[in-house]
């Protein structure tokens, strides 16, 4: 009886480890805006998404106080790291997708002076299985000590 119940036991430990290790929920965290000390230059995003119960996509990523938002990423081309759009990244479940300098990252033109002066810009991730994320990123303005990683951007741009 005692041997039965240690294996009922076991049993239920490993289900409960499977589960966890796949991932609870999809989310997004850590969004911030580094925004570009020229007016008419890009900002550039990074956040990081963690991937839920099963492999999605992220197909886009929205903020309606802006004129314009891109994925990109950075690639070396000839030795020369050079970026391009991306039209969609693949979330692995219960993965961890990183965008940041030097990889993948968004760029943003025309963020809204009220989002600047809230010091957040509401974002909208939209992943292939219709989730649907909304996450205040915060704005890092010039002179901040991101202003380095805005810098590269710029240059990276074109
Ligand atoms: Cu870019």
């Amino acid at each position: 009886m005692t041997k039965l119940f240690s294996i009922f036991s076991a049993t239920i430990a490993a289900l409960f480890l499977t589960a966890c290790g796949q991932g609870d929920v999809l989310l997004v965290e850590k969004a911030v805006v580094n925004l570009s000390p020229v007016d008419g230059n890009p900002s550039a995003g990074y956040f990081t998404v963690r991937g839920g119960p099963e492999d999605v996509t992220l197909v886009a990523v929205t903020a309606d106080d802006s004129m314009r938002l891109e994925m990109h990423e950075t690639v070396e081309e000839d030795g020369v790291s050079k970026m391009q759009a991306v039209e969609k990244v693949a979330i692995p479940a219960g993965g961890t997708v990183k965008f940041e300098p030097g990889g993948k990252h968004l760029m943003i033109w025309g963020v809204g002076n009220s989002s600047i002066q809230r010091g957040t810009l509401r974002m909208i991730f939209i992943f292939s299985n219709d989730d649907r994320i909304q996450f205040d990123a915060v704005i890092n303005k010039v002179g901040g000590a991101k202003t380095d990683d805005a810098a590269d951007a710029d240059a990276q741009d074109g």
